[in-house]
């Protein structure tokens, strides 16, 4: 018998993988009766739902004699009570409590790629998934992306590709984990408020790469070139330069002078034309993609025809740096971006530093939300060196706007902005009356934040931002 703790998208999954297999299992959640446990007793039916609470005591109920394994949900803190009793209790009784990913990992019948980090994760493992499946493969694509990992093993295929989150390495075993290739793309501070220090957050991430076949590290982040240390596996390295000296790699992934073309040791594999991904820190997702898919497939795979179309056909994800709409003014135009998945300070650095190499004359930002724990001087540090204007919105707006008032004082232009339509209407203002001819103003949504005080996550944040956008485009358009 199996307990699955939380009725959430990874619940249902754990719920759907137990069903399959035939094993009885009972679900709990924190929430009550809010949690959706008219949709759990419609999927799988009466008698799969325990009612107590969810507590050390729970494990002596009559209902529960009989359970070997718990499967805990990654929204859940194990840590805090009275959930941490129960898992405290648990692993003393010698029942082991896993994430679903850790369970997943030890049924999956094919080869499978992690892809973990602070940033770039859904990219990577969406790109990565792309080129695999240009490249002959059947995939499977999901994780903290999409579809949950349990739901994937249903599914026919030679490879799975997954991106995993922080939380869902801590209720895993890195003995359990051998992934064909892992990758750790970048560590910065994300989820504090939960983990308590970035080592500890670093030291979950890191979990993937012990027992890998092939790793593949950030050659030019401290934290993740450290962690090769820790494997025994084939290492292989990316960089934004190619003086990335790794004196462990097998081989080695890096921009070329030019910071476009994506090289692999002495050659040049695509020119930066060849791709349609916009932006520094994407080149250096899609040379890590490139090096996870040669420990697939092989370094042949390549040069393929379909792979390379992929390549170029692949612009990236939704609210990821995405163009919304753009509005002439002066004969120079406003460009509305939503970075709206930006949800740490690393996200938010990497957009603005990366429009200012990029050539945009100007950018006026909305950030805010909510700040999980996290210091905003790195955030405060970029938009004093390159914003023209700030407007905050969200929970966490006045912790912010105390950083930027002693990093740029009145140097910067700010407005604590009520909703997100208000902070857009502002910074359209801010940002047209900074277009000359033949220039370029951005309004960038890049928070730095959660987004779950104002929103129902990012997605929704970024539909808000785009249709306020679009709303100043399309009253205001100018024919051409
Ligand atoms: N919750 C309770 N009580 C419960 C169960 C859940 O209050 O008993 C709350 C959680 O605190 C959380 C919410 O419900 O606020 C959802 O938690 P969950 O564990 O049920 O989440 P799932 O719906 O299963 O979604 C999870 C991932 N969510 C989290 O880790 C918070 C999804 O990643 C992932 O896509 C999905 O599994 C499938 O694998 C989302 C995410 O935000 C995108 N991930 C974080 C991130 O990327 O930064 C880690
Ligand atoms: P994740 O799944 O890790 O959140 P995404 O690919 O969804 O990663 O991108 C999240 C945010 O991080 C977006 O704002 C995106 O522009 C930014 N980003 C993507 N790749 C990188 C990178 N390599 N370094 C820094 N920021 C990045």
């Amino acid at each position: 018998m199996k307990l699955i703790v939380g009725m959430g998208q990874t619940g249902f999954s754990a719920g759907r993988f137990f069903a399959r297999r035939g094993e009885s299992f009972v679900a709990a959640d924190t929430r009550g009766a809010n949690a959706p446990r008219a949709a759990w007793l419609e999927a799988f039916g009466a008698g799969t739902l325990f009612d107590g609470e969810l507590d050390a005591a729970m494990l002596d109920s009559a209902e529960l004699r009989a359970l070997d394994g718990i499967v805990l949900s990654p929204g859940l803190n194990p840590a805090v009570e009275p959930l941490a009793g129960l898992v405290g209790e648990a692993r003393r009784r010698g029942i082991p409590v896993e994430s679903d990913i850790a369970v997943a990992l030890r049924h999956a019948p094919v080869p499978y790629v992690l892809i973990t980090g602070s940033n770039g994760k859904s990219t990577v493992t969406a790109l990565t998934a792309e080129l695999l499946t240009a490249a002959g493969y059947r995939v499977a694509i999901g994780g903290n992306y999409g579809t949950p990992a349990l739901d994937l093993l249903a599914e026919p295929s030679d490879v799975l590709v997954l991106e995993v989150s922080s939380f869902q390495l801590e209720a895993c075993d890195p003995e359990a984990i051998r992934a064909r290739a892992a990758t750790v793309l970048n560590i910065s501070a994300d989820h504090l408020d939960r983990h308590g220090s970035i080592e500890a957050y670093a030291a979950l991430k890191q979990k993937i790469l012990v027992h890998a076949q092939a790793v593949v590290i950030n050659a030019d982040d401290t934290r993740v070139a450290a962690m090769a240390a820790h494997s025994r596996a084939r290492i292989v390295t990316f960089s934004a330069g190619a003086d990335d000296d790794s004196p462990a790699a097998e081989h080695r992934y890096y921009l070329d002078a030019d910071g476009e073309s994506l090289c692999r040791d002495d050659q040049v594999l695509f020119a930066g034309e060849d791709l349609a991904l916009p932006g520094a820190h994407n080149r250096m997702n899609a040379l890590a993609a490139l090096a996870l898919v040669e420990a697939v497939a092989g370094r042949a795979a390549l040069d393929g025809m379909a792979l390379r179309a992929a390549m170029a056909a692949f612009t990236g994800l939704p609210h990821r740096m995405q163009v919304v709409c753009r509005w002439p003014v002066n004969g120079g135009e406003v460009r509305f971006i939503n970075d709206s998945k930006a949800t740490n300070v690393g996200a938010a650095v990497a957009a603005i530093d990366g429009l200012a190499a990029g050539g945009a004359a100007g950018q006026v930002v909305i950030v805010g939300g909510q700040a999980k724990g996290q210091s905003f001087d790195e955030l405060a540090a970029a938009l004093k060196a390159h914003a023209q204007g700030v407007a905050l919105i969200g929970a966490d707006a006045d912790e912010i706007e105390a950083v930027l008032a002693a990093v740029a004082g009145d140097s910067l232009p700010r407005a604590r902005c009520e909703s997100l339509e208000a902070a857009v209407a502002w910074a359209a203002e801010q940002a047209s009356a900074r277009v000359a001819a033949g220039r370029q103003v951005v309004v960038l949504l890049s928070p730095a934040c959660a987004s779950f005080d104002q929103f129902r996550g990012y997605a929704d944040r970024g539909e808000h931002f785009a249709r306020a956008a679009e709303s100043i485009c399309d009253a205001r358009d100018v024919p051409a």
